[in-house]
């Protein structure tokens, strides 16, 4: 099976997970796409009374024109669970979110989130954290001293561009940083010391988050957190 058809298996596994009358959140990025067509198919199948919340303008635009109910994070009780892709993922189901730009919402949907599942693809899988960039969310107002932190921490930063030019900016007009953790032995103490440099909005560490990953060979296989 190629990636793209990996993704489409692990999203279709990922529907068993799903019931009617649940509040589900929708992950952002081509796997998270393949869910939400699959889901919104099985909802109108099975005419599901089912409310989504979205990590991104482009996944509650897709969900909205598929006929899914999307509401804001603030108007539900509580999401009983999140779907959503990664763009890295280690034997602990600790992984790096943030390739689509959008790993603050999905960061805040997914600790907000009773249950927490990530479809990936077999090249998604490490042993160790560290061949994807780490995204860092940084405001537009002193991005520059902060570049300049993150080079003094050895991190060899670069700032995510839309095009030659422009810097891309996320859903909250932030701008994304990008740098090297392959050389850091020590996650979580990475993981508060960029917390801790103001201007730093959040980063795409997410460590002991996610509960199952759905790998999307044939056959399938899961991975649960112990
Ligand atoms: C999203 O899933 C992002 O955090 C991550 O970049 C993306 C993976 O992209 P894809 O599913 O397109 O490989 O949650």
């Amino acid at each position: 099976m190629n990636q793209n058809e990996q993704k489409q298996h692990a999203a279709q596994v990922a529907l068993a997970r799903i019931q009617d009358h649940m509040t589900v959140g929708l992950g952002t990025g081509s796997t998270a796409a393949y869910f939400i067509k699959a889901l919104s198919k099985r909802v109108h199948e099975e005419d599901w009374q089912l409310t989504t919340v979205a990590t991104s303008k482009e996944s509650a635009e897709l969900a909205r024109s598929l006929g899914l109910r999307v509401q804001d994070i603030d108007d539900v009780a509580a999401i009983d669970v999140t779907v959503d892709g990664a763009d890295e993922v280690d034997p602990n189901l600790d992984g790096i979110k943030g390739g689509g730009a959008a790993l603050l919402f999905e960061k805040v949907v997914a600790l907000r989130s009773k249950k927490n599942i990530w479809l990936v693809d077999e090249s998604k899988l490490s042993p160790r954290l560290g061949s994807f960039l780490l995204p860092i969310e940084v405001i537009e107002f002193g991005a520059q001293q902060v570049y300049r932190t993150l080079v003094h921490m050895n991190l060899h930063p670069r700032f995510r561009m839309k095009n030659e030019e422009e810097r891309r900016y996320t859903d909250s007009g932030h701008q994304i940083i990008d740098v090297d953790l392959s050389q850091q032995n020590d996650l979580p103490a990475l993981a508060r010391q960029l917390k801790a440099i103001t201007g730093v909005v959040e980063h795409g560490l997410f460590l002991g988050i996610c509960d199952e990953v759905i790998i999307g060979s044939q056959p399938i296989k899961t991975l649960t957190r112990p």
